[in-house]
């Protein structure tokens, strides 16, 4: 079995085992909605010998299928779970439950579980059953791994990260730089990390198809259309597959191609198109986390994007720089969107070929 120590790093390092579950509870990336991701290590004598992630809502969590994993070793050995155990029937039974049978003797948790039904429960059941139980630890990473099923939980809203593409001359483009929709690249990883993914109906028409996730795990978001143009019909792409999920938005006032209610897609007709209404009727519908993509921003976008900025709508930025100058001048711009300045944090940079990405967190 994994025996840690080969790598000289200290066995009973509550840390190290943590960052284990992170890393583990990651291979699930944008599949759990609207659950967590979570990943649990048994770790009994400075050697793990059960590990588990939870795959997908409906299935068993993180602690069960570590449990399996150790099967007779999770006696008076020490659990390491990276969301605090669930003390409630859901589509599953509580993993406390089943800690407390597996005779573990110690829980250690890297966050409390901000579900209402949750919160600090499953701590109190395990600590009531005298196992000690250590709360908090790699608690940033832990917060980070769900930001997103966080903020649902926290607002109903599912986390908003506003991305774009930018021409060395600061226009909006539509492209998308070499490599980056191949599996590895980074516009294929938001997809596949992203719930659902916000167009406008005038960048994405009838001839384009949507984007897709080349990552191996091959999730596709939901495709959120939104048509606010009332003197032009709007049609549904071309959709990648029978199984690709599509919802439209659409303003009272814009003509939709018949074809999308014989098809029988998703449509919500509002009376007026406002982000907040957007992201209520998404966090309801079970998505944690969405990405309203400008993709060149010819179309509708400009109101959305200026009630988010003004409203604290948006949680994070990814902005694409492109190698080229860009004189195209239909495109959307982004002045006069924002009053004040807004700051960013926590930001970092990746360059992959010729394509440097920036990513930012709105304060
Ligand atoms: C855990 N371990 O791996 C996960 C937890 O409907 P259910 O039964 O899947 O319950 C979903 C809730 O359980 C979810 O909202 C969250 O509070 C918690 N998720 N808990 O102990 C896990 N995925
Ligand atoms: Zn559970």
């Amino acid at each position: 079995r994994n025996q840690i120590s080969l790598f000289g790093v200290k066995c009973e390092d509550d840390a190290f085992y943590m960052r284990r579950c992170v890393e583990i509870a990651n291979k699930a990336i944008g599949c759990t909605t609207p659950n967590p991701m979570v990943g649990c290590v048994i770790v009994k004598d400075g050697s793990i010998v059960g590990q588990g992630f939870h795959p997908k809502a409906g299935q068993p969590h993180a602690e069960v299928f570590a449990l399996r994993d150790a099967g007779d070793l999770a006696e008076n050995a020490t659990a390491y779970v990276s969301l605090e155990p669930c003390n409630h029937y859901g589509r599953t039974p509580p993993c406390t439950e089943a800690l407390i049978r597996a005779k573990v003797r110690r829980v250690v948790v890297g966050m409390v579980d901000p579900n209402p039904i949750v919160a600090s429960k499953g701590v109190e059941r395990l600590k009531k059953s005298g196992i000690d139980v250590t709360v908090g630890v790699e608690e940033e990473l832990c917060k980070k791994l769900n930001e997103a099923y966080i903020h649902r939980m926290l607002t109903g809203k599912p986390f908003l990260t506003l991305r774009y593409s930018l021409s060395v001359n600061g226009r909006i483009s539509d492209l998308l730089g070499e490599g980056v929709k191949e599996s590895g690249g980074y516009y294929s990883q938001l997809l596949q990390e992203y719930d659902g993914i916000i167009y406008s109906s005038a960048s994405i028409t009838g001839k384009s198809s949507f984007p897709t996730s080349q990552e191996p795990l091959a999730k596709q978001p939901l495709q959120i259309i939104v048509a606010n143009s009332p003197n032009s019909t709007v049609q549904l792409p071309r959709l990648a597959d029978e199984a690709s999920q599509v919802i439209i938005f659409a303003d009272k006032n814009t003509v939709l191609d018949p074809e999308i209610a014989q098809r029988g897609i998703e449509t919500v007709v509002l009376d007026q198109m406002h982000l907040n209404t957007i992201l209520d009727y998404c966090g309801k519908r079970g998505l944690c986390s969405v990405l309203l993509d400008l993709h060149g921003g010819r179309g509708d976008l400009k109101e959305l994007l200026k009630e988010g900025l003004e409203n604290g709508l948006l949680q994070k930025v990814v902005v694409e720089v492109l190698p080229f100058w860009d004189e195209s001048n239909d495109r959307l711009t982004l002045e006069n969107l924002k009053q004040k300045v807004l700051q960013l944090d926590r930001l970092h940079s990746d360059i992959s070929g010729e394509t440097l990405v920036v990513y930012g967190y709105f304060r």
